[in-house]
């Protein structure tokens, strides 16, 4: 019942922001549900993102327009920035470094942010190369910073597609083996990553921070690189 009404409220939020154009109230909501004692994770997995995926089913049905996709990620935006002043901030202790982009072709960037927020906030360094990354700027950044772990979005059935072609170029510049990679956004499931030649695929941000944790706890367990 109460989560019920929380998703609905959120959802109310998107509605009549796209439909009607009225003032957002996405950050009054959320934080209403917050110091009713709502966890942040939940508003996230049963309001916000519940929410988006109703955007983008009328899209799809053609009820909904490109400009209304743009105008609903900007209010999970806003929705997701009032959850992370909640998140736990940065532990003192860094666990690990973790590369992360949106491929090329790709400007989907909320999913990346989220999972980049909760990696953070779990003691990951993390470094950004933001959306429409190609497979050189990768290489060229693995080389650059060394990362433990790199992770890759993509959120269209066309750019997971380029996933491959970026594990390849790492193969090609002789830096597969220095890293672990996860592949992450709605579409990717585990077996598409294993096929992509990625260590591991989630649709779930926080399943994506516990397989990170996991790999540099063995690594550090092992006491040498994978
Ligand atoms: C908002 C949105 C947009 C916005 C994006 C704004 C932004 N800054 O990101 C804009 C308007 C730019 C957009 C554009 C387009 N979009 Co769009 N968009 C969406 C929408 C509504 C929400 C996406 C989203 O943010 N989801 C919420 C996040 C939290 O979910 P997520 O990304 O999956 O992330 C979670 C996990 O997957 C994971 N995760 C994500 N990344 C990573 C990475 C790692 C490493 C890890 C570990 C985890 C992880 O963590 C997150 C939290 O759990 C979706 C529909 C939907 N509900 O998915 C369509 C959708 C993705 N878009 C779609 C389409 C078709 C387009 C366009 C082609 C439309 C057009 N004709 O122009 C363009 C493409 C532009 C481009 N080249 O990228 C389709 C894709 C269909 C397909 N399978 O190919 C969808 C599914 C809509 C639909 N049902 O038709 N879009």
């Amino acid at each position: 019942m109460f989560r019920k009404e929380i998703l609905k409220r959120i959802q109310d939020c998107f509605t009549d922001c796209v439909e009607n154009f009225t003032h957002c109230r996405i950050a009054r909501v959320v934080k209403e549900a917050l110091r009713d004692g709502t966890p942040a994770l939940d508003i996230l997995e049963y309001g916000l993102n519940p929410a988006l995926r109703v955007v983008g089913e009328r899209f799809e049905r053609g009820e909904y327009f490109v400009s209304d996709l743009i105008i609903a990620g900007q209010i999970m935006k806003e929705g997701v920035s009032v959850l992370e002043q909640m998140l736990p901030k940065k532990g003192a202790e860094i666990c690990g470094t973790i590369l992360i982009g949106t491929v090329k072709g790709d400007m989907h960037d909320v999913g990346k942010n989220i999972f980049s927020t909760l990696a953070q906030a779990s003691g990951f360094r993390i470094i950004d190369l933001g959306v429409d990354v190609s497979a050189d700027r990768f290489v060229e950044a693995v080389r650059e910073n060394n990362p433990d772990i790199v992770g890759m979005s993509a959120l269209l059935g066309s750019t997971m597609n380029y996933i491959p072609r970026i594990v390849e170029a790492l193969v090609k510049a002789g830096l597969r083996n220095r890293v672990r990679i996860i592949a992450g956004g709605a579409p990717i499931t585990q077996s598409f990553a294993r096929r992509a030649g990625a260590d591991a695929g989630v649709n779930n941000a926080v399943q994506g921070v516990e397989k990170c944790r996991e790999w540099l706890e063995s690594q550090r367990d092992s006491g040498h690189d994978h």
